[in-house]
């Protein structure tokens, strides 16, 4: 049996949701890769706005709403700043990663997919990086091809390029980290092969946006697509980035307010980059609250952050190792803080259970990525991912819980 480690968590005591008991034990929040809690600054920022700033944006002269699009455009200028965009154009606010993928699906596909043509997506896809482009394809008759994975849950590179090899790929779509496995792919080299075949190249940044830098000129990606809510934001608001180029050419998403110059029944002139993508209200509390995350993210700094949970990643994955019966799906040399199990004898649904009658949260079932539950052959894992306000005492009290349930089942 291997020691207990100590490892510190960083500011803690910001996120008021810790400070509770679930079931009678102080509650041991492991689900993050779902949704990270949020810290007081962005509870406030949310309550500032609703309780005495409320105000449409982009259309009032009036102080509130003059005041609300200015905060609204500042967390466009923090997005930017934050993944190094080169304008602040090609930041696109959406309802999240899901949303942003189906607009590029949608629209992309519109003027660049034909009869055909390939979209190769890897197996280790969350579902809203699979399903968009099958529609997009059946739409077009085209074809969804998948970019195989190793046992360890890596991409097969031979098998990618083979796939590349086709003059028929149009996009490649891939998860920057794997919310299942944890896997962190080398997307910048990815689109680097892409593009040497003439393809676009879209990153699934849901799972690497808070835990790592993010620099979308250096990865050269064509698109990058984020949430909110899982870097200490609000549900509801996300981001779509995209090169000007590409976003210029692309019709747009939804028609409606605010996307469009002017409107006459014989036909409508759509408006600039970014109001383009932006039709009706936004969720303005949530952008605006959004930047208080991103500030509040920065403050810590990305890499103290990744510091911390790749402690804290390694530390559980040397105590569930030594669990007799418990079985690691993902071990690619490349990991962020996701670990995703299986334990003989325990449906992940029952030690799911168990677990929070204990006070601890994890994840079960097959994490919207079904594709990759059929290649490890299983129906569902149980998944634990951590984030800086974790601590080793957290991963101490996973395990004694696993053990609780091995007794138990
Ligand atoms: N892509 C990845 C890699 C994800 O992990 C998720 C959400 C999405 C896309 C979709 O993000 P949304 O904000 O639009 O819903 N992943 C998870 C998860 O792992 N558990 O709950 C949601």
């Amino acid at each position: 049996m291997s020691e207990k480690e100590n490892i510190e968590a960083l500011h803690r005591s910001d996120f008021l949701a810790l400070d509770q008991s679930i079931h009678g034990h102080p509650l041991v929040y492991l689900d993050n890769a779902a949704t990270t809690l949020k810290p007081s600054v962005v509870v406030e920022s949310i309550k500032n706005h609703y309780a005495k700033e409320t105000a449409n944006v982009h259309r009032g002269i009036h102080f509130l709403s003059a005041m609300g699009t200015q905060k609204y455009e500042a967390t466009r200028e923090a997005v930017k700043n934050l993944i190094h965009s080169p304008h602040l154009e090609e930041v696109i606010f959406t309802k999240g990663t899901t949303d942003a993928i189906n607009l590029v699906a949608h629209s992309w596909s519109e003027i660049y997919l034909q009869e055909g043509d390939e979209i190769l997506v890897s197996t280790m896809e969350h579902h809203s990086n699979i399903v968009p482009w099958q529609i997009a394809a059946q739409k077009k008759g085209a074809i969804v091809k998948e970019i195989p994975i190793n046992d360890q849950g890596e991409i097969l590179e031979d098998r990618y390029q083979e796939l590349l090899s086709s003059s028929k790929v149009k996009m490649v779509a891939m998860a920057h980290v794997s919310n299942t496995l944890g896997t962190i792919n080398d997307v910048k080299k990815y689109a680097k092969w892409a593009h040497e075949k003439g393809a676009h190249f879209l990153v699934d940044g849901a799972q690497s946006i808070a835990h790592m830098k993010v620099d979308v000129q250096d990865l050269d990606c064509d698109f990058f697509a984020f949430s909110a809510h899982k870097m200490f934001g609000p549900t509801g608001v996300g981001v779509l980035w995209g090169k000007k180029t590409l976003l210029e050419e692309m019709p747009p998403y939804q028609g409606g307010g605010a996307m469009i110059k002017e409107v006459k029944f014989e036909g409508t002139t759509f408006n600039e980059l970014p109001e383009k993508f932006e039709a009706g209200t936004p969720h303005i509390a949530g952008v605006i609250a959004f930047k208080s995350a991103i500030d509040y993210m920065l403050e810590i700094g990305l890499d103290r952050i990744s510091q911390v949970e790749d402690q804290l990643v390694k530390y559980a994955t040397k105590k569930l190792s030594e669990i007799k019966g418990l079985r690691i799906i993902g071990t690619a040399q490349d990991k962020a803080s996701v670990v995703s199990f299986v334990m003989e004898g325990a449906h992940p649904h029952d030690l799911g259970m168990i677990l929070d009658e204990q006070g601890v949260a994890i994840r079960t079932g097959h994490h919207c990525t079904q594709p990759l539950m059929n290649r490890f052959n299983v129906p569902a894992t149980a998944r634990a991912s951590f984030c800086f306000y974790n601590n080793s005492e957290d991963v101490d009290r996973l395990v004694s819980a696993l053990k609780k349930a091995q007794e138990l089942l």
